[in-house]
């Protein structure tokens, strides 16, 4: 019964209920850092993992508030367990680390948060990871890009910034066919809009700062897949430490209670912004997976029940008139981070994708015109109004 309910109702209900001691309706934060035993052979017993139960909150499942957590998304994305982290990025590491080592090739998508990029191609090749960045929407151009100790296949679909989607079933089976992980950062998208797993990808990461957190007030991050592969992570999640903190945890349960309500309006909001910058004389192009003009409209279509909050554009007279914009925006916040209830602006190749070399973004399609908008949950015509003004010079 608890499997077969709707999506909408496992946002509300998935991994909380009446707290067993005391009854308390909303799910407790379990502050500590530690847990007391019966006795020493219970101790004994959960550090051999021949007992389930906590143990001390660096090692898995943490406390009961993060497992309350991960039982909430693990629903949401149909998985089978998953891993809370301190940040989307230390969620990507412990990935990583887990499935690659020295000699092994890793393909990503040519375009991903700037972090990202630089976690692959600058600290994991010092370890001897092979890297190619590639279009991933391309399949011909993986298939010619893979080699015989290639191990994981990283997709961001939809991309930071460009929104590039990439074909999430064809990657999971050409994955799969050579025995390599493949994984799926579904933070713009989120489980309400698209879930992988279900596609045939191995592993769902998420930057649960974004629409997860939904307030743009915590920093987390979360891994959801199959058992085994979670099995294997957890030495690594023991031994580097990077895990969730347990506010952060309670914030996510909190945020995720009214994701379906959020991504909705999200998307609404940002078709009619999208919409609204297309038809204006001062836009010179719009990116957003909606719009027909979308490179890859069709596979998002395909694969993702709607299109998210995100949307990138240019301005006519390029830097300079992205710039005065961003300078003249009221209601809007000049601010990175995405996913938040409130409307955000900012400038990829300046900020969160500075730290990508210019000619690698220029031949990604990171231009120098980019302005990148995360559209928040306000009434759509305060949005656009505070546009209009903004672009009215
Ligand atoms: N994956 C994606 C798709 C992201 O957009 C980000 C952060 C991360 C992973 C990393 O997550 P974090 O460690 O920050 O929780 N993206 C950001 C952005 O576009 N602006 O600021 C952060």
């Amino acid at each position: 019964m608890k499997n077969e309910r709707k999506f909408d109702t496992l946002c509300v209900h998935a991994g909380e209920g009446p707290d067993p001691q005391h009854g308390a309706h909303a799910t407790p934060i379990y502050q500590t850092s530690t847990f007391v035993f019966k006795d020493a052979e219970q101790a004994a017993a959960r550090f051999a993992g021949k007992e389930q139960g906590y143990i001390y909150m660096r090692v898995a499942p943490h406390t009961p508030t993060h497992a309350a957590f991960v039982e909430k998304i693990t629903a949401l994305e149909g998985a089978e367990t998953g891993l809370p982290f301190a940040s989307g990025m230390a969620a990507i590491t412990a990935v990583a680390l887990a499935q690659l080592k020295k000699g092994d090739h890793l393909i990503s998508s040519d375009v991903v948060y700037g972090s990202t990029y630089s976690l692959f191609a600058k600290v994991l090749t010092k370890f001897g990871v092979e890297v190619s960045f590639v279009n991933l929407a391309d399949l011909e151009r993986v298939k010619a890009c893979i080699q015989p100790n290639t191990k994981m296949i990283f997709a961001e679909t939809p991309a930071n910034p460009t929104l590039t989607v990439c074909d999430i079933a064809e990657l999971a089976k050409m994955a799969r066919e050579i025995g390599a992980l493949s994984v799926v950062d579904n933070t713009f998208a989120t489980p309400y809009f698209q879930r992988a797993l279900p596609l045939g990808t191995d592993v769902v990461v998420h930057s649960s700062t974004k629409y997860i957190g939904g307030h743009g007030d915590l920093l987390g991050g979360v891994v959801v897949g199959g058992a085994d592969f979670v099995k294997r992570m957890k030495p690594i999640v023991h031994t580097t430490g990077g895990i969730m903190a347990p506010l952060e945890a309670w914030l996510c349960i909190r945020g995720l209670k009214t994701l379906h309500l959020r991504m909705e309006r999200h998307a609404s909001n940002a078709m009619a912004v999208a919409q609204f910058l297309e038809a204006h004389p001062r836009i010179e192009w719009v990116r957003y997976p909606m719009l027909p003009s979308h490179p890859q409209h069709a596979i998002a279509q395909k694969q993702m029940s709607g299109f998210g909050g995100m949307i990138s554009f240019g301005v006519r007279g390029g830097l300079e008139a992205g710039r005065k914009l961003m300078n003249r925006v009221e209601l809007c916040s000049l601010a990175v981070s995405l996913g938040t209830v409130d409307t955000l602006i900012q400038h990829p190749a300046s900020m969160t994708h500075a730290t990508v070399p210019r000619e690698v973004r220029r031949k990604i399609g990171i231009t120098d015109d980019m302005v990148r908008l995360s559209v928040g949950v306000e009434d759509v015509a305060d949005i656009i109004a505070d546009l209009e003004q903004a672009l009215a010079w």
